[in-house]
């Protein structure tokens, strides 16, 4: 006998519903819920392995303790009595400081594990705080608060949208990045149906696929192309009513795209002048513009903010930042936000750590590259990393290992063994997606405000434990309580913590959301405009110093030669399901390449080739396809056999987020040996 059991995925930020089915404890089988309001029915690979992934015999049952340079199981108290000890006396005498944690990909899927770790934090008085914020799309929190006043405020494209322009983001196999896209194929149509959808990538990505418009403009040019835009709609098409009420700095936004006309923006992005001509017009005619930018491809090149940047001023000169039909700005049904707004910000960031007091501590934490100084510099000796994987995450590899190597205490809490738990001192078991009870809060960016509360499936198993227990037991032996609103470590829920941590600004949502647990709870958008009441004189700043500094100072990509960018893949997120774990057909590494530049190098498809930057190499394969742009190499990230870590320095930052600079970067590709079988 087998029973069904209502939960969703949290593999990626599609949180689709799924039914979970189980003989006692075993998932035998998961499939799409079909009632579930928005993905109805929708999975992809990876949440179709969801059971195959939870019954692995690589997931981590006990924690274990490096003793002799082997890890050893032990049990929970002697695990955390030894770090109590450790971390203590480290605490005694460098200070709290030399605590820091790193927060992966999957402490933001946890519905506690991030808001307990920053409590964690806050209880023993370390500001050493890193997350992926900081390596992934930094850009959008940073202008965000730059133009808003505050990093939480996120446009997205409307359902209803006229124009809608993706930018270095392929949601068909990412389903989205601060954007939620399951079902991508019936939005992206959606939109396409309703007006026009146009994809910007120099890769005919699966979502240009499905576009009215594509654009292969060269890596890292991006920028060029939306300061032609929006110099030519400021000329004509722009909506000059709204911009008078709502936008501030529209004469300094001219002036600072002035020198970008069509000569310009052809020759920097490397397309057709009648291309970007028909992209302005197909503007001019649909009049609102929602710009989505916030893909890995735009956010990782020397433009990153630039591209940010223009991507608002372009949506508020044509009228359509926080309007229906354009791009609406969801407060977050449990965040207060709609009532009590926010303390505009300007962004100038705090002095980064004592190694690196030139880069920029934002949003309560440390540039994420700044940990490799840190650890070099001595300031920080123990590390806990919260479900992530630092080896995908940071860049010059064999730096960050030999950092990882030096550490005092490298704390791993994870689900699976994965390159960073191997490095590890003290390992120690999380609960895994079905294991716990969880939130899932990002209705903010979701085509639908939905909010997803749901109950464990199964219950742990082995000696696996919520993240939110493991930290606050820590904080115990430290001397510290981290639990929320007075709960005891010993008696809370998964829920009571939750409860505790989310329920609080708006108790009634709070309340409809436990009643209608495990489904979704959907919630009314906010009328559009409401952002107004918060901002000073109602108005976006729309042309900061620092982007318009930016903007002046950009060199363009190099026109000639190779260029790597990054891409995702539809059977893994990031190093997570990378070795399959229970996934079909496992994604492999390739590098993609154009006939054309396969053929200069003497490459044929299947080859094994390295492909390496001025900072260094690695060798996968070679698939050629006309599918990518003549001079560019797309990389996938998240490897082992090809961390593409290898290919960034750790030195090259953005002066203003201090992001690795991790795409469009200038690359050379070799041949190394034949195909395999050949
Ligand atoms: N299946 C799956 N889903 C994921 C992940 C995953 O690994 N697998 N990772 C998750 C994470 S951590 C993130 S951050 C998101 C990322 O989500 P996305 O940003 O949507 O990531 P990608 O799918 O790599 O899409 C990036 C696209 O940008 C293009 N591109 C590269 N360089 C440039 C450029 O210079 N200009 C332009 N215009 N385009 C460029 C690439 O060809 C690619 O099609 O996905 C999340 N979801
Ligand atoms: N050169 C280069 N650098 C990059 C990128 C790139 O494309 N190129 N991408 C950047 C981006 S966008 C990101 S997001 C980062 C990715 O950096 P990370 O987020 O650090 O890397 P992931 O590989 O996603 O690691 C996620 C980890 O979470 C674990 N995990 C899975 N489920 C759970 C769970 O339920 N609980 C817990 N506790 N752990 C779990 C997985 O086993 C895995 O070890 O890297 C960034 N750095
Ligand atoms: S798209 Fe796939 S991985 Fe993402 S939530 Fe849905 S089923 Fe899970
Ligand atoms: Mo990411």
């Amino acid at each position: 006998m087998t029973v069904e059991k209502r939960t969703y995925c949290r593999f990626c930020l599609g949180y689709c519903g799924v039914m979970v089915e189980l003989d006692g404890e075993t998932v035998v089988g998961v499939r799409g819920d079909r009632e579930h309001p928005i993905s109805q029915g929708y999975t992809c690979p990876k949440g179709r392995a969801l059971g195959a992934f939870h019954e692995h015999p690589d997931r981590l049952d006990v924690p274990l303790i490096r003793r002799d340079g082997v890890l050893r199981r032990a049990g929970w108290d002697e695990a955390l009595g030894d770090l109590g000890r450790l971390l203590g006396g480290m605490i005694e005498t460098h200070g709290a400081a030399a605590v820091a944690t790193y927060e992966g990909t999957y402490s933001v899927f946890d519905g506690s594990a991030a808001a307990m770790t920053a409590r964690f934090m806050g209880a023993i008085g370390s500001p050493s705080r890193h997350s992926t914020l900081t390596v992934d799309v930094p850009s959008g929190p940073y202008i965000a608060e730059l133009v808003a006043g505050s990093p939480w405020l996120t446009p997205i494209p409307d359902p209803d949208a006229r124009f809608v322009l993706l930018l270095g983001t392929n949601p068909m196999h990412s389903h989205g990045h601060i954007l939620s896209l399951t079902r991508p194929k019936a939005w992206l149509r959606h939109w396409a149906a309703n007006g026009q959808l146009w994809v910007v990538d120099p890769r005919r990505s699966e979502t240009a696929a499905v576009a009215t418009g594509h654009l292969a403009v060269r890596p890292g040019s991006d920028y060029a192309l939306l300061a032609y835009c929006v110099r030519e709609i400021l000329i004509d098409g722009a909506d000059r009513e709204y911009v008078a009420e709502r936008v501030a700095g529209v004469e300094r936004l001219a002036a600072a795209v002035e020198p970008f006309d069509l000569a310009s923006a052809a020759r920097i992005t490397g397309l057709d002048p009648g291309e970007l001509e028909a992209l302005v017009e197909a503007m001019r005619r649909a009049g609102r513009v929602a710009v989505h930018p916030a893909g890995t491809g735009t956010s990782f090149a020397r433009g990153a903010n630039v591209v940010m940047w223009l991507s608002w001023a372009l949506a508020a000169i044509t009228g359509a930042l926080d309007r229906a039909e354009g791009m609406p700005i969801r407060p977050g049904m449990l965040r207060g936000m709609q009532r009590t707004g926010w303390e505009v910000s300007d962004g100038v960031p705090e002095p980064g750590p004592p190694s690196r007091p030139d880069l920029p501590r934002r949003w309560g934490q440390y540039p994420t590259v700044a940990l490799l100084d840190e650890i070099e510099a001595g300031d920080v000796r123990a590390l806990v990393v919260v479900g992530g994987n630092l080896l995908t995450a940071l860049p010059d590899t064999p730096r960050t290992i030999a950092a990882l190597r030096s550490l005092e205490a490298l704390v791993v809490i994870d689900v699976v063994e994965t390159e960073t738990t191997r490095l590890a001192t003290h390992l120690l078991p999380a609960t895994g997606q079905l294991e716990r009870a969880d939130l899932d809060p990002v209705d903010f960016f979701g085509m639908r405000p939905v909010l997803q509360l749901t109950d464990a499936v199964v219950a742990p198993r082995a000696r696996r434990r919520s993240v939110w227990w493991i930290l606050a037991q820590l904080g115990r032996r430290l001397g510290v309580e981290v639990m929320p609103g007075g709960l005891d470590v010993e008696a809370a829920t998964d829920l009571d913590v939750l409860r505790a941590l989310h329920g609080g600004a708006e108790p009634e949502q709070w309340a409809r959301l436990e009643a209608a647990s495990p489904a979704a709870v959907l919630g009314e958008p906010p009328e559009a405009g409401w952002t107004r009441q918060f901002l000073p004189e109602g108005r976006w700043r729309i042309a900061p110093q620092p982007l318009v500094d930016q903007l002046a100072t950009l060199e363009p990509p190099p026109a000639d030669g190779l260029l790597m960018i990054t891409r995702r893949m539809l059977r893994k997120v990031n190093s997570h399901m990378a070795d399959g774990h229970g996934v079909r057909d496992p994604a492999r590494p390739e590098a993609e390449l154009h006939p054309r530049d396969a053929e200069a190098a003497g490459i044929v498809d299947g080859d094994l080739v390295r492909v390496g930057t001025e900072h260094g190499s690695i060798e996968l394969a070679a698939r050629v396809t006309d599918r990518i742009a003549p001079g560019a190499v797309s990389v996938p990230n998240g490897f082992a056999a090809a961390w593409v870590g290898n290919l960034v320095s750790g030195t090259d930052l953005d002066p203003l987020t201090a992001m690795p600079i991790q795409s469009a970067l200038p690359l050379s590709v070799e041949r190394v040996g034949a195909a395999a079988g050949e």
